[in-house]
C-alpha cells in the first residue's frame, strides 16, 4: 500500500496556514442587483430565463451564501407600446393585460425558485411618484431640450407612431421587421425616421408626418464622459469600475453607438398609457417607457425598504452607497438603455451611483430557430413548470450549461436529454448514490474513520478544493456557465475516484482502506452539496438531507465537516433519466403549437386542375396609372396584356404612387368578370401579396419580354 500522509484539514489548507483565510476574493460584499423588468405583455420563455433571470439568481444565491449585503430587485414593466399593442390585440384594456401577466410572470418566477427580494410593478403609485419626481428634477436642472419635431402619425387612429407603433426595414441590416426604436435583428438603436418603408402597426398603412413637441435627452453632449467611463472605468476623475470586467460585447456595442455619434432622444411620448409628464405643458403626454422603466429598480427598492424597515438610500444614493456595486443583468437588446441612457439619467440627476457592471447576455435560440412569441416558437417557463414541477433543477442545469454569455446559444430537447442523462444522472447522481448507498451498506450509515490519506486521496481533495475556489472566482466574474462546469468537475472527480478505487471490490480485501476511500467520497459529496447551492438549490438541499447536514454558507466548505461516527440518511434517486419519448413529445408539441398560431393563413380547400386551368393569368405591362377621383385607395391602371390594352382598377394607392408603378410587368388575372368600381370599369385584377401588417407587394418580373405571356 502506498505510504499514507497524516490527515490534515483539506480545505484551503494553504491559505488557512496564514491568517488571511478567505473563500472568495470579493471585498465588496455590497450589491444592488437588478434583473431586467419583463414587459407584462406575455409569459416568459426559456430564452429570457437563460439570459437574464437564472444568471442573476445564481449570482445572488452565491452572494447570499457569503453573507453579502445584497438586494435583488425586479418587477413588471407595465408601460409602453409593448403593453398597449398587446391589449389592442387581445381586445382588452392595458390594465387588464398588465394584471394578467404580472401575476403569471411573478408566479412562474417563484415556482422556478428565482428569489427576488422584491418583484414590484411600474404601475404602482410609488413608481409613478418616483419617476415623475426624477423627470421634474432633470427638467429643473435643464437636462432636457424641449423641441418640436416632425413625427409619423396614423390618421386612422389619430396617434403619433413611435417605438413599436411603427415598423419598417432596418437601414443597417435590411431586416424587414425593425421597430421604430430598435432593430431586434442587429440590435441597432433606431428612430422611426430611420426606417425604410415605414408602416403603422395600428392600421398597416403608410403614416403621414405631423409636428409635435417633446423633451429630448441630448445624448450627444454626454459622449466624452461615457467614453472614459466605459473604456477606462473612470467617472468624475475616479476609478469607478474595472473596465476589463465588462463583457466584450457590452463594451463593443456601447462603443459602436458612441463612435457612430449619439443623437438626442425623445424622453416623452404622445400616449395616454404611462407615467404622465408632470408639467402643465405636458398635457396628453407620458414619459418614454425607457425613461420610467429603469427608475422602476429604484421604486422597487423603496417599496421593499418600506416593508422591511430599511433605508432605500443605502442601496442607491451616492453618499450612502459608495462601496456598493450596482449590477444590471439584462439581454443584449437592452444594452443601450442600461449602459448609456440610464447612466446618463443617473448622472444628470446627481444623487445616484452608476452601474459597476452590466452583464448582458446574447440570445438563446430554440431548435434551430429564434424564440418567437408571435409564431409561438417558444418553451414557456410557466408551462414547463406545470408539466415538470420536479424538474426545475434539471432545467437550471441545462440553461446554465448553455448560457449565452458571450455568444448566441441554442436550446434543443435532445441536448436537454443528453445533459440530464449523461451529466446529471450518470455523473452527479451516480456518484452521490454510490457514496450514500455504500456508506449505509458497509457502516450502517455511520461516517467511517478517515485513516491515512494516500497521495491520490490528497490530490483528489486538492482538486475539489481548487474547483471550489474557481467557482467563487468565476461567479464574481459573471462567468456562471464555467462556474457550474467547475461544480460538475467536483462530481466528476468523485465519480472517477470511486471508479478507480472500486471500494465494492476492495471491501473484502482491505476493509480499513475502504473506510478511508468512503470517508474521502463523503467529504467530496459534502463539498458538492455546498458548491451546488447557487446552481441546483433543490438538489443541494436533498443532498444535505442525505448527509444529515445543514450548510447554508459558502464558508461551510471549511467548517461543516462530517464527523466520524455520525449518522447519515438513505439516498433517493436525484435525477431521473429522460427517455426518447419525452424528447419526441416535446418537439412535437412545439411544432403543433407553432402551427396553430402561425401568422400565415391556413391552406384553402384543394381544387382540381381543371378549375385552376380556368384562370387566365398573364404578365401585363403597366402603361399608365392615375388616381381615381374621390377614392384615396384606388389607382386606375392601363395595362398592355399582349392581346389588348385594358383598364384595371386596383386598391393600391396608399402603397404606391402612380409614377412608381408605370413600367412594371406584373401578374394579372384577365378573365375575372368585369365590374364597375367608382364609375370605372375594371377588366381584371392585378395580383398582389399582402403580409399580416397589410404591406403590399406586386408579383412582378424584371424580364419585360415576358409581358403578354400566360402563366401556368
Ligand atoms: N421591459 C425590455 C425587455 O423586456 C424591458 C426591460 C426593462 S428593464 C428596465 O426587453
Ligand atoms: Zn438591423
Amino acid at each position: 500500500m502506498e505510504k499514507g500522509r497524516l490527515s490534515r484539514p483539506f480545505f484551503f489548507a494553504v491559505k488557512s496556514r496564514n491568517s488571511s483565510l478567505s473563500l472568495t476574493s470579493d471585498m465588496t460584499k455590497k450589491y444592488t442587483v437588478t434583473a431586467a423588468l419583463p414587459y407584462a405583455n406575455g409569459p416568459l420563455h426559456l430564452g429570457h430565463v437563460a439570459g437574464v433571470y437564472l444568471p442573476a439568481d445564481t449570482f445572488v444565491r452565491f452572494q447570499r451564501m457569503n453573507d453579502a449585503d445584497v438586494l435583488f430587485v425586479c418587477g413588471s414593466d407595465e408601460h409602453g407600446a409593448a403593453i398597449t399593442l398587446r391589449a389592442k390585440k387581445e381586445g382588452v384594456s392595458p390594465g387588464e393585460i398588465v394584471d394578467k401577466y404580472h401575476n403569471l410572470i411573478g408566479k412562474a418566477f417563484s415556482d422556478f425558485g428565482i428569489e427576488f427580494d422584491i418583484y414590484d410593478r411600474t404601475s404602482s403609485k410609488i413608481h409613478h411618484e418616483t419617476s415623475s419626481n426624477f423627470f421634474k428634477k432633470l427638467n429643473a436642472k435643464n437636462k432636457f431640450i424641449q423641441k418640436s419635431s416632425e413625427q409619423y402619425y396614423d390618421e386612422d387612429y389619430n396617434q403619433f407612431l413611435a417605438d413599436r407603433y411603427i415598423t419598417g426595414t432596418c437601414p443597417k441590416c435590411q431586416s424587414t421587421d425593425a421597430y421604430g426604436d430598435q432593430c431586434e435583428k442587429c440590435g441597432s438603436d433606431l428612430s422611426p425616421t430611420d426606417l425604410i418603408d415605414p408602416v403603422s402597426t395600428l392600421s398597416g398603412k403608410l403614416p403621414v408626418i405631423r409636428k409635435t413637441s417633446h423633451w429630448f435627452l441630448p445624448m450627444d453632449q454626454h459622449e466624452k464622459w461615457l467614453r472614459d467611463w466605459i473604456t477606462k472605468g473612470i467617472l468624475d476623475g475616479e476609478q469607478q469600475h474595472d473596465p476589463k470586467a465588462w463583457r466584450n460585447q457590452v463594451t463593443g456595442q456601447c462603443m459602436s453607438w458612441i463612435d457612430g455619434g449619439l443623437k438626442p432622444r425623445a424622453m416623452t411620448r404622445d400616449l395616454d398609457w404611462g407615467v404622465k409628464v408632470p408639467l402643465p405643458e405636458g398635457e396628453g403626454k407620458v414619459l418614454y417607457v425607457w425613461l420610467d422603466a429603469p427608475i422602476g429598480y429604484i421604486s422597487a427598492t423603496k417599496k421593499w425598504a418600506a416593508e422591511n424597515n430599511k433605508n432605500w438610500e443605502d442601496y442607491w444614493v451616492k453618499e450612502k452607497a459608495q462601496d456598493r456595486k450596482l449590477v444590471h443583468f439584462i439581454g443584449k437588446d437592452n444594452i443601450v438603455f442600461h449602459a448609456i441612457i440610464f447612466p446618463i439619467l443617473l448622472k444628470d440627476h446627481g444623487d445616484f451611483i452608476l452601474p459597476d457592471n452590466v452583464p448582458a447576455s446574447e440570445f438563446l435560440n430554440l431548435e434551430g430557430d429564434k424564440f418567437s412569441t408571435s409564431r409561438n416558437w417558444a418553451v414557456w417557463l410557466h408551462e414547463y413548470i406545470a408539466s415538470y414541477p420536479d424538474k426545475t433543477d434539471e432545467l437550471r442545469y441545462v440553461l446554465t450549461s448553455i448560457a449565452p454569455e458571450s455568444k448566441d446559444a441554442e436550446f434543443t430537447w435532445k441536448d436537454y436529454q443528453s445533459r440530464i442523462n449523461s451529466e446529471l444522472a450518470d455523473v452527479f447522481g451516480n456518484f452521490v448514490n454510490r457514496t450514500v448507498v455504500l456508506t449505509n451498506k458497509y457502516y450502517d450509515g455511520l461516517v467511517p474513520e478517515q485513516g491515512q490519506l494516500t497521495e491520490q486521496d490528497q490530490q483528489v481533495l486538492d482538486d475539489v478544493n481548487n474547483a471550489c475556489l474557481r467557482i467563487s472566482d468565476l461567479i464574481l466574474k459573471y462567468k456562471l456557465r464555467e462556474a457550474q462546469g467547475e461544480m460538475m468537475r467536483i462530481a466528476r472527480t468523485g465519480n472517477k475516484y470511486l471508479a478507480d478505487n472500486e471500494p465494492w471490490k476492495l471491501v473484502k480485501l482491505d476493509a480499513s482502506r475502504v473506510e478511508t476511500i468512503m470517508s474521502v467520497a463523503l467529504e467530496i459529496t459534502r463539498c458538492l452539496s455546498i458548491a451546488a447551492m447557487p446552481f441546483l438549490p433543490n438538489t443541494a438541499q436533498k443532498l444535505q438531507g442525505f448527509l444529515n447536514i445543514d450548510a447554508k454558507k459558502w464558508s461551510d466548505l471549511l467548517v461543516s465537516k462530517l464527523v466520524a461516527g455520525t449518522k447519515i440518511n438513505q439516498a433517493e434517486i436525484l435525477f431521473k433519466k429522460i427517455d426518447d419519448e419525452f424528447v419526441e413529445f416535446e418537439i412535437q408539441k412545439l411544432r403543433e403549437k407553432s402551427k396553430q398560431t402561425s401568422k400565415f393563413p391556413p391552406m384553402k380547400e384543394t381544387i382540381d386542375f381543371d378549375t385552376f386551368q380556368k384562370m387566365d393569368l398573364r404578365m401585363g405591362k403597366i402603361l399608365s396609372a392615375e388616381k381615381v377621383e374621390k377614392a384615396d385607395k384606388l389607382l386606375q391602371l392601363t395595362i398592355d396584356t399582349g392581346i389588348d390594352t385594358r383598364t384595371v382598377v386596383s386598391g393600391i394607392a396608399q402603397h404606391y404612387a402612380p409614377e412608381e408603378v408605370v413600367g412594371k410587368t406584373v401578374l394579372v388575372l384577365l378573365n375575372l368578370t368585369p365590374r364597375k368600381i367608382r364609375g370605372v370599369e375594371s377588366q381584371g385584377m392585378v395580383l398582389m401579396a399582402e403580409n399580416e401588417e397589410g404591406a403590399l407587394s406586386f408579383l412582378e418580373t424584371e424580364k419585360e419580354f415576358l409581358h403578354g405571356q400566360s402563366v401556368s
